[in-house]
């Protein structure tokens, strides 16, 4: 593996010039995924409808996927994007990935390609939840990223299945009467696995040596590697400027996203997470960061914490239950 202080000095093919918001995590996927590819072989990634496509492809511009204006000369440094369909990305780089591998047996390609995913939530696990396990089921060589934000960002952040429960979406609404989201997130790692992924991953830039170490395999191990990555969402949270990074730790170490990592046939294994609960920072301090939870938490003045609001305990009680039901399952998980 790379060491991380070589991989920052990589050539990303992402770069700045996209219209994604100032603090977005996506961005922050990106600039990594892009330096990582950046290891001698040719990339082509194949890209769903999701804000980390409509902030990056403008048609006719890719403004930022790019490394200048003229074409390389190493042909391994050019690179190819795909945009197809809202739900497709997973299948279309199936695609992608059979074919170049036949042009490469038959001597018509001199290297074999790389070939990565690219979508949201929405797009890989409600539309396109039925293609991305029979894309996995397959079994192609290929690297399958989804950013989970918990909605559907760019179309006016609806509710997906990954939305936390307890949370506000502009479908979800908060109210006297209503409180929120009320289903569990789906089990989409649980999903991932049984649909017989070769690698199966949680992994966040906020952890950059873990997530770079996860790439890397993804990239150069035979067989689907498919790469959750949690993405705090700046306008769709409602956080404070500067919070991603620390956001993104803070939701491994309360257990709403646990970095994760499960080879076929090998027990997964947590990582920077606690499985007592308390050895966890509070989930409070989670939630309090972020105005799409309001409702449950506010800030105390006279501690510096963050409490739950009186009448909400059930419902944070609800959230911390089914956080520790996910690790101790995540755990089982053989
Ligand atoms: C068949 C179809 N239905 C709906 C849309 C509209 N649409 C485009 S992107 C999107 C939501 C994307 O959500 P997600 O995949 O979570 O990505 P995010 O915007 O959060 O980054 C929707 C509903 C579409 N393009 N095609
Ligand atoms: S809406 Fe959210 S996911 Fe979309 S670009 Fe902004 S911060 Fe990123």
């Amino acid at each position: 593996m790379a060491k991380l202080v070589d991989v920052l000095q990589r050539d990303s093919c992402f770069q700045p010039g996209s219209t994604l918001c100032a603090g977005c995590m996506e961005s922050i996927a990106f600039q990594n995924i892009g330096k990582l590819t950046d290891n001698g072989r040719k990339t082509i990634f194949a890209l769903g409808t999701f804000c980390g496509e409509v902030s990056t492809l403008q048609y006719p511009n890719p403004v930022a996927w790019g490394r200048g204006e003229e074409t390389p000369d190493d042909w391994t440094k050019s690179f190819g994007i795909m945009h197809h369909v809202f739900e497709s990305a997973p299948s279309v780089a199936e695609g992608i990935a059979d074919t170049a591998q036949q042009l490469f047996e038959i001597g018509a390609l001199s290297q074999q390609v790389q070939v990565c995913s690219l979508s949201g939530d929405g797009g890989a696990l409600s539309i396109g939840l039925r293609t991305l396990l029979h894309t996995i089921a397959r079994g192609t060589s290929l690297t399958i990223f989804v950013l989970i934000n918990e909605i559907f960002a760019n179309t006016g952040f609806q509710y997906s299945p990954t939305t936390s429960l307890g949370s506000e979406t502009s479908t979800t609404p908060v109210s006297e009467l209503l409180p929120g989201n009320m289903t569990p997130p789906i089990d989409y790692l649980g999903l991932a696995v049984t649909a017989g992924a070769q690698r199966v991953v949680q992994a966040s830039p906020a952890h950059p040596k873990f997530f770079n170490r996860m790439v890397e395999q993804g990239l150069s191990g035979s067989g689907t590697t498919i790469i959750f990555v949690p993405s705090p969402c700046i306008t769709g949270w409602k956080y404070p400027d500067g919070e991603t990074v620390h956001l993104a730790q803070l939701a491994c170490e309360t257990g709403f996203f646990p970095c994760y990592a499960k080879e076929r046939g090998r027990p997964g294994e947590l990582k920077f997470v606690e499985l007592d609960a308390t050895k966890r920072p509070p989930i409070e301090a989670f939630l309090g960061l972020q105005r799409r939870f309001q409702h449950l938490v506010r800030f105390n003045k006279a501690t510096g914490t963050y409490d739950i609001r009186p009448g909400q305990e059930e419902s944070v009680a609800r959230i911390r239950d089914w956080i520790q039901h996910r690790l101790e399952q995540l755990q089982r998980l053989a």
